[in-house]
């Protein structure tokens, strides 16, 4: 397993659609287990492959709590075949978009279809901050970012102080 490096914002990359994954092969698994490495190492609760450069439709998330047993979890082409109306509210972070936090209403539940780590396929109801984790990385793989849904104004602040951040060297030799 290798722990790769996580693109950020402003990246075009991050904008790019993953592509479906014809097959679940060791190739693919591989890919998995460094995503799961990538997301422990960064304190994430979920990964999309497209943010350490991989355009393919494959998701890795762990909600257990910090203490509890590790509960990976990997989407695979993964499908929403059903939300319901009512929305929540999370207070929502992206490994992409680092130390910035806001407020996003996405739908309350969510029946989604995927393939799972050996290929099989999965069916799963969502709800609460599973629900939320994995809209928020399936808004990954169309190319989506949480900051997409905030005023032009908030979303401008926060892509210019990351390539501000970006921007600066961590060593200037005179
Ligand atoms: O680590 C993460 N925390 C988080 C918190 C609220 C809503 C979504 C997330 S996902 C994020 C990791 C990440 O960027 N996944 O794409
Ligand atoms: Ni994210």
């Amino acid at each position: 397993m290798a722990i790769k490096t996580i693109i950020t914002e402003p990246n075009k990359i991050l904008r790019q659609k993953s592509l479906p994954v014809k097959q679940v092969g060791v190739e693919e698994q591989r890919l998995m287990d460094d995503m799961l490495e990538t997301m422990y190492d960064a304190n994430g609760i979920g990964l999309a492959a497209i943010q350490i450069g991989v355009p393919k439709r494959i998701i890795v998330m762990d909600i257990s709590k910090s203490g509890e047993k590790n509960n990976p979890m990997y989407f695979v082409n993964p499908l929403i075949k059903d939300k319901v109306d009512e929305t929540s509210t999370y207070e929502e972070g992206c490994l992409s978009v680092p130390n910035f936090f806001a407020e996003v209403n996405r739908p309350k539940e969510c029946h989604v279809e995927y393939l799972d780590y050996e290929g099989k396929k999965k069916k799963l109801k969502a709800e609460g901050l599973l629900a939320t984790c994995i809209q928020h990385e399936m808004d990954h793989l169309e190319g989506i970012l949480f900051i997409d849904y905030l005023s032009k104004l908030k979303k401008t602040m926060i892509v210019k102080k990351l390539s501000k951040q970006k921007n600066r060297p961590d060593r200037i030799i005179v």
